[in-house]
């Protein structure tokens, strides 16, 4: 028995486990199958726990999320509930998680005949916007606490210190690129407009709700038919303002090109995936959304490239040390690639005000 077999152990029966293979693309923790009788059974997943560093409370979200949502489907006489919302397996020691080595391991139900996608056609954006829109109506009314599992995660104001930081440390010498001086000064520039939101929360006029916070699109499973079955992912669900799903999503699918594009040709804000995103995400949040969150959807779906840009740039200047890499100028690739993201999404802001005013 190798060593992912013997951890999934503590889950399942070790006897049926035949074979476990890597699965996804995410950039933070490490995600298999576990084949049982020939077909994907479970999801064994390691988590990153320098990014995660309180996994007790990251995995209370995640039962708390899970079981509301479960219960809500359950009264609404939802069918297929199942593969509708994650379910968590317990371990030999009573918990959804065990440790070993120093390392976090958790098991979930593969949820079968499911897909993930990359890109998007306007028709699964608005699919997509309905379901991310009704996730969190789902959790309006959720009364179990939810920890802010990565304090301040999409706050642009830390964010930004974060890089302020990096820069003054300039720990590997990143800072002698003038490319890497270049996009730091353009950063500042933008930096009054982008801390918009933060500065309206600490005036009291805008709410945080509890939010996904990682509506990437490949965060979403799709059935055959191309319907949402589920939201995956859910390790970054806690408190945030609704343009953190909004824009997260819209970051990734209405990107004509990939996140890390070196071909900067590529990269253009497609109306057409925010249109229908935008439709489908206003129906869900019909009952809850305030008219500033909704005015201030444009100035999100600017907001979610920027940030990125920053978080890519900040750990391209530190070495490299939270996202992992697939060669050593990937997160400067990935920052030039949603700069050029941001810069388009900034040229349609006019665009999408109008199709949001109708
Ligand atoms: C990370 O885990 P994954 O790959 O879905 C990151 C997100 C970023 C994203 C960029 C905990 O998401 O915030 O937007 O990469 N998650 C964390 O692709 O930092
Ligand atoms: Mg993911």
């Amino acid at each position: 028995m190798n060593a992912l077999s013997s951890i999934a152990g503590h889950f399942v029966d070790p006897k049926t486990i035949e074979t476990i293979q890597p699965l996804g693309n995410g950039l933070i923790n490490d995600t298999y199958k576990i084949i049982v009788g020939g077909q994907p059974k479970y999801v064994l997943q390691r988590i990153n726990n320098a990014v995660f560093t309180d996994v007790e409370m990251l995995q209370n979200n995640i039962e708390a999320v899970t079981n509301h949502i479960r219960q809500k489907y359950e009264s609404q006489g939802v069918k297929d509930i199942n593969r509708r919302v994650l379910h968590f397996l317990k371990a030999d020691t009573g918990k959804t998680y065990v440790v070993e080595d120093g390392q976090y391991w958790r098991v979930m139900d593969f949820i079968a005949d499911s897909y993930t996608y990359e890109a998007v056609t306007p028709e699964y954006a608005y699919y997509a916007g309905r379901s991310f829109g009704d996730f969190e109506s789902l959790l309006t009314d959720l009364e179990a606490p939810i920890g802010e599992i990565i304090p301040d995660f999409h706050n642009i104001e830390f964010r930004l210190k974060q890089l302020e930081d990096a820069v003054a440390a300039d720990p590997v010498g990143q800072m002698r690129e003038l490319e890497v001086q270049k996009l730091v000064a353009k950063v500042r520039e933008a930096s009054e407009w982008m801390c918009l939101g933060e500065v309206l929360y600490s005036q009291g006029k805008l709410p945080k709700r509890i939010c996904h916070c990682d509506t990437k699109v490949n965060n979403m499973l799709f059935d055959k038919d191309g319907n949402v079955l589920c939201i995956i992912d859910l390790d970054t669900v806690m408190p945030s303002f609704v343009f953190s799903d909004f824009g997260d999503f819209l970051r990734s699918a209405a990107n004509t090109g990939a996140e890390d594009d070196p071909d900067l040709d590529n990269i253009h804000f497609n109306m057409e995936i925010f249109e229908a995103f935008t439709k489908g995400y206003l129906e869900g949040t019909a009952s809850f959304l305030t008219p500033l969150e909704k005015d201030l959807l444009p100035y999100a779906a600017t907001l979610f490239p920027y940030m990125q840009a920053v978080r890519f740039l900040t750990d391209y200047i530190n070495g490299n040390t939270y996202y992992k890499i697939k060669y050593s100028t990937h997160n400067l690739v990935r920052t030039r690639a949603q700069w050029r993201l941001f810069e388009e999404a900034c040229a349609h802001t006019d665009e999408m005000k109008k199709f949001i005013t109708g």
